[in-house]
């Protein structure tokens, strides 16, 4: 048995990895400047976290439209582009590779963040959550409108555009957001989507979509470049599918054909097994659809972490909340150490503290 899987290097989309820790895409709030551009500060920490195998980087805006959450970094923006070769240049002179996160939210916004508009959604829905707004208060969500045919088709164009910049800006790729309730899991949920156009509908109609965002993505860049975020089980900011397995067998199934750089799979946060048509093991049921490289995600450790790549459940593994406290979480999985715990009080708070004050065991004058 190989208690060390995750070490081992592996082959993704264009690329041959070092190893198959992934630090999971996680927000941090850290752009806290007009331009809602990245920093020095998220060069830096995203650099002390290079010995992963694959980085992937908290969600970025594609357009001024997709944002929800406070100082958030876009990839809209010559600005931004800047920004983000600061990022990964550095990651880059620390033998990393790195790839952004193309991002939306649709709904689960508010109109704070548009100069009093509407958030977008593929049909009239509050996710019925609070938004920490740009005016300084949390605030409850409203009724996003429905987009038309046409703005649908240009947030697939603006997706598209997001890849490109990343190119620019110096990225090894770009994993698509297609999880946690923002708006490509909008468009899947029939709980959510009642369009009568060619986006609404079946199965297919639902997940138009996310293929055209793929597919526009992977003209951009390249499908060795191309990634995708979906989480099957996921409860939060949106309510279930009336068919969530039967969804996600289809679009699953369908990328498999697509050649992407890989899927990445959440697990289900707590007990899902009272909802119906909810397939609780993800990686247990999708490893055996999905063709494809596949990154698992959430809840996950060393030990589950390795069993996974043993078990052939997954090939890479995802570490979001160890990342946070272990700049150094591949060395400390080689040598089998203490993983430091992360301040649930500084994950979204401005600055370094929380951010890139966390020391790595063997420090750099040691
Ligand atoms: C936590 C806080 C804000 C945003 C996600 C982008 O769930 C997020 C997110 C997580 O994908």
């Amino acid at each position: 048995m190989d208690k060390q899987a995750l070490l081992t290097p592996v082959r993704l989309g264009d690329y041959v990895l070092k190893n198959r820790v992934v630090m999971a895409p996680m927000t941090r709030d850290r752009a806290n400047n007009p331009e809602l551009a990245p920093t020095e500060l998220h060069a830096e920490y995203y650099a002390q976290r290079a010995s992963a195998g694959l980085i992937v980087t908290e969600g970025s805006q594609v357009s001024p439209q997709g944002v929800g959450y406070l100082y958030t970094p876009g990839i809209y923006s010559a600005a931004q582009i800047e920004g983000w070769k600061k990022v990964t240049r550095a990651v880059h002179a620390e033998g990393g590779r790195i790839f952004l996160q193309l991002w939306h939210v649709g709904a689960v916004s508010h109109p704070d963040f548009h100069g009093g508009a509407l958030p977008v959604a593929p049909s009239a829905f509050n996710p019925g959550a609070k938004a920490y707004t740009p005016a300084g208060a949390l605030r409850d969500t409203v009724e996003a409108r429905e987009l038309t045919t046409a703005e649908v088709q240009a947030i697939v164009a603006d997706f598209a555009q997001g890849a490109k910049h990343a190119m620019q800006a110096g990225f090894d790729g770009v994993e698509i957001h297609g999880a946690n309730g923002y708006l490509i899991e909008q468009f899947l949920r029939d709980s959510i989507n009642q369009r009568t156009d060619r986006y609404g509908g079946g199965i297919p109609n639902r997940a138009r979509f996310l293929f055209e965002v793929v597919e526009a993505v992977i003209q951009a860049v390249g499908a060795g470049k191309t990634a995708l975020r979906l989480s099957p089980a996921n409860t939060w900011n949106a309510p279930p599918d009336s068919d969530t397995r039967a969804l996600y067998d289809y679009v699953i199934a369908k990328l498999s054909d697509y050649g992407l750089a890989y899927l990445h799979l959440r697990e289900a946060v707590g007990d899902v097994s009272a909802i119906p048509n909810m397939v609780a093991d993800v990686s247990g049921h999708y490893r055996r659809i999905y063709k494809g490289t596949l990154i698992m995600n959430t809840g996950y450790t060393r030990e589950s972490g390795n069993a996974a790549i043993q078990a052939g459940k997954a090939d890479l593994v995802a570490f979001g909340v160890p990342f946070i406290a272990n700049p150094d979480l591949v060395e400390r999985f080689r040598d089998g150490a203490e993983l430091a715990k992360a301040d649930q009080a500084t994950f979204y708070t401005p600055g370094a503290k929380g951010y890139i004050d966390y020391p790595a065991l063997r420090s750099e004058a040691a």
